[in-house]
């Protein structure tokens, strides 16, 4: 049978690339199984108000907080819920940790095992979804270290570049899943019809330079005086040093704002300021920024904490926060400039 010229679907894509040694079978299979499961939560996001899930978790006048100290949405509970029926069973796994769990969850030890370690941000930006704007799923996968039985916590404790695959599905309108393997970073649109992703894009690149800057200004005021030089300067525009005007996005969804970004560039930050450096900063490391971190580099673009390679960050807890700044490789590049030469001078 000659190979179909048509799409390319997410399970074919994920043939070849094991075919090619990029991934091992059983790496595949959970690829597969994160996927139906961001399938389930599409549908359930999709059906908005129709859905009876909208709101707060919680009962009424007692809100559910789960360990970031934030209220949940019925959907991030709805969200974390499939992905763990969805893994419990996928039989590829030796643990999983979520934004919405204390700790890390072993599989049973009479439930099918694998040897990876799963993390995710089942629905991330879930403030947005009331108001009916993009929100998205994030997911990072590790090797779990071998002769290890009981995996937990400190299992997970390694740094980004030990991640063998990471994602987003990002529900906006349409549902993309974009994927890395460490051999580039690929787009695949979910067709309804068929339910199935299908590659959209092979090898999305981000542009090196950037006129366009996604942050939260209502920070300004709380920021280090590095972050409020270098976006002063954007904001001095074509008169400034910087000798060109910028645009300014910000969705407070980090997949639809990394999305676009991978898609057209630009430079997402969410520095440290004065209401979240007690805590290292507002995203987590494992879930958010160190699996957005590997796309963006196998997208040709940098991820820093402003100091250093986002990376090369050595994990010290499960839940931790950095400052995120990543996309256009060389605007990034220009940030951090702003940040060691301030240290420097200090
Ligand atoms: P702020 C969503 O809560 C999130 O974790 C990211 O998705 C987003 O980039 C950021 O926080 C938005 O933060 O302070 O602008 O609401």
């Amino acid at each position: 049978m000659s190979p179909s010229t048509s799409a390319v679907s997410l399970t074919r894509f994920l043939i070849e690339a094991e075919r090619e040694g990029q991934i091992q079978p059983d790496l595949r299979l959970l690829i597969e199984v994160v996927a139906r499961a961001c399938k389930s939560i599409s549908i359930a996001v999709g059906k908005g108000a129709l859905g009876g899930v909208l709101g707060d978790a919680g009962t009424p006048g007692e809100a559910s907080i789960n360990v970031q100290g934030e209220a949940q949405k019925k959907l991030d509970v709805l969200s974390n819920e499939i992905l763990l029926e969805a893994n419990a069973w996928g039989g590829h796994l030796a643990a999983l940790a979520s934004e919405e769990m204390d700790h890390a969850v072993m599989i049973p030890q009479d439930y099918p095992r694998g040897r990876y370690l799963l993390l995710f941000d089942p629905l991330d930006g879930s403030s947005n979804i009331d108001v009916n704007i993009s929100v998205g799923t994030i997911f990072s996968v590790l090797a779990c270290p071998q002769d290890i039985d009981s995996p937990c916590d400190e299992h997970f404790l390694q740094p980004g570049t030990a991640q063998v695959a990471a994602g987003y599905c990002t529900y906006g309108p349409s549902t993309m899943l974009v994927l890395t393997v460490g051999h580039g970073t690929h787009a695949f649109t979910l067709d309804r019809e068929v339910g199935g992703f299908v590659l959209t894009t092979r090898g999305m690149r981000i542009p090196e330079d950037t006129k366009e800057f996604a942050v939260n200004m209502s920070n300004q005021r709380h920021w280090e005086p590095a972050m409020q030089s270098y976006v002063g300067d954007l904001l001095a525009g074509k008169e400034g040093p910087r000798g060109k005007d910028f645009n300014m996005r910000w969705v407070a969804s980090m997949v639809a704002d990394v999305h676009r970004i991978l898609t057209r560039g630009g430079i997402f930050s969410y520095p440290l300021d004065a209401k979240c450096a007690d805590k290292g900063g507002k995203l987590r490391l494992m879930y958010e920024a160190n699996p957005m971190s590997m796309l963006v580099e196998q997208a040709g673009g940098a991820a820093s904490t402003g100091r250093q390679r986002m990376l090369e960050v050595r994990p010290t807890h499960l839940h931790q926060r950095v400052p995120v700044f990543l996309g256009s490789r060389n605007e990034v590049e220009m940030a951090v400039r702003y940040h060691l030469e301030r240290d420097a001078a200090a």
